[in-house]
């Protein structure tokens, strides 16, 4: 298991000095917003030369949504999660952090024909077959990340991003597990990570209240238990909220978390 942080959460006035810092703090990756990254990749490039810490992923940043009634926020979607991956190549991150939908539905029911559930399964499987196609094309994933209630009403647990991925062919699509959303969602979050293992690419940490994991009251080390005894190998990126100094906390978590590993 690898240690990773998002790229807002540390401190530096430029993204070397932040990859100088969270290596210095124990960390293996940074993950990347997607937005504008395109414009950043040359920055990207000069702060990670010959350093240890590697992009372990890039986080959403795409325009658009894949379930979305009209044609070109679809197109839109489709277009900018392509460029994307093809940036997560060049980085050569493990993949791209994909959420089908934020919110409500919006797509109609149709109702007797289909509701819209069965509509958005349908939708969704069509385009991850194309865009994990495109992924694996490129050597990298798509990693589909299920959210809470209060964040999505569809792909909530685990078990729902396994049976989307088993209606697709299955190439370049993985699932990325977040620990806040598998508090809200899971009934029992190390039998989860370990029923779904063989899919699991990346994870996010935080504790149940979104803080630095130990913060909260999640249980981590029944999990990392399970993650260890079934070999994951991936990174783990911090997605928190961090309730004081980061140079301070983020050493302090990266030790607490190595030690759970
Ligand atoms: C949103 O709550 C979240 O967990 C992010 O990883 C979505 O990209
Ligand atoms: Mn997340």
């Amino acid at each position: 298991m690898k240690l990773s942080c998002q790229e807002n959460l540390v401190k530096g006035s430029n993204l070397k000095e932040k990859v100088e810092k969270l290596e210095s703090f124990g960390f293996e990756g940074i993950e990347l917003w997607g937005n504008n990254l395109k414009e950043r990749i040359d920055e990207v490039k000069i702060a990670l030369k010959g350093r240890d810490l590697k992009v372990s992923t890039i986080c959403s940043g795409y325009g658009g949504c894949l379930l979305d009634p009209d044609k070109d926020e679809r197109g839109k979607a489709i277009r900018d999660i392509k460029e994307l991956l093809s940036l997560c190549a060049d980085l050569q991150a493990v993949g791209l952090v994909v959420v089908p939908i934020f919110g409500p539905p919006k797509l109609p029911d149709l109702t007797p024909i289909m509701n819209v559930l069965e509509l958005e399964k349908k939708l969704l499987v069509e385009l991850l077959n194309e865009l994990g196609e495109y992924a694996y094309s490129q050597g990298t994933y798509i990693l589909l990340e299920p959210l809470n209630r209060y964040e999505t009403h569809f792909v909530k647990t685990l078990n729902d991003a396994k049976e989307i991925l088993n209606a697709t062919h299955r190439k370049g699509l993985k699932i990325m597990a977040d620990f806040f959303h598998m508090n809200i969602e899971e009934a029992n979050i190390p039998q989860s990570l370990s029923n779904n293992i063989d899919l699991i690419a990346h994870i996010h940490l935080a504790d149940s209240n979104r803080l630095l994991p130990g913060m909260g009251h999640t249980d981590f080390a029944s999990s990392f238990k399970v993650l260890k005894e079934k070999g994951y190998s991936g990174y783990m990126t911090l997605e928190c909220g961090i309730p004081g100094d980061p140079d301070e906390l983020l050493p302090k978590t990266a030790k607490f978390l190595k030690s759970l590993m």
